[in-house]
């Protein structure tokens, strides 16, 4: 079956507020096969489920596999919340729907995550550093929210306006 296609800047779909899952259906099932599929194939280190059109508190997380070597340890959270956040870090982020763009931003360096897995097990998690930073991340798309919104007005403008102007190019393609 073809991949999923991953929603980009400015589609207004990535700034819509996801709804919390209820039950775990087939569906939702189904939908985080697809989401790592496609996360795997970009590659990313992350996609929640607003990336591929689906307004719903879920996203898939595998902070270690682009190590060399490592293997794969995919990982499902639903409904997350943050019961802890700690100190502050700054780490160059890019985003699979911010086509050609990074940038630095500032998150909590330390972070408790609390969520349901794909058995409607409760998980109760502690990270930092890159997997800190990839939580905040994912979550943030559940928020209706990118990266490019925690940078500088100037450097965001930059990137609308370079983003646009490539679109008008490429339209009608
Ligand atoms: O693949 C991704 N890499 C990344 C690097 C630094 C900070 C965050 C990320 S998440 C990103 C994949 C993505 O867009 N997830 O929503
Ligand atoms: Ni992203």
């Amino acid at each position: 079956m073809a991949l999923r296609e991953v929603l980009q800047f400015p589609d207004p779909r990535l700034k819509m507020i996801s709804q919390p899952v209820g039950e775990i259906t087939d569906a939702i099932r189904e939908l985080t096969r697809d989401m790592l599929e496609v996360m795997y194939d970009e590659p990313g280190i992350g996609l929640a489920a607003p990336q591929v059109g689906e307004a719903i508190r879920l996203f898939v997380i595998d902070t270690e596999w682009s190590e060399e070597d490592a293997e794969r340890c995919p990982q499902v959270i639903i409904n997350p919340e943050f019961i802890h956040t700690e100190g502050k870090i700054i780490w160059e982020e890019g985003c699979l729907s911010v086509p050609d763009y990074t940038a630095d931003v500032e998150r909590f360096a330390r972070v408790t995550i609390r969520a349901t897995d794909l058995d409607g097990k409760e998980i109760v998690e502690e990270a930092e550093g890159l997997r800190a930073v990839c939580l905040q991340h994912e979550f943030d798309h559940l928020e209706g929210k990118l990266f490019i919104d925690h940078i500088s007005r100037l450097k965001r403008g930059l990137y609308v306006k370079k983003r646009k102007k490539l679109l008008t190019e490429t339209d009608g393609e």
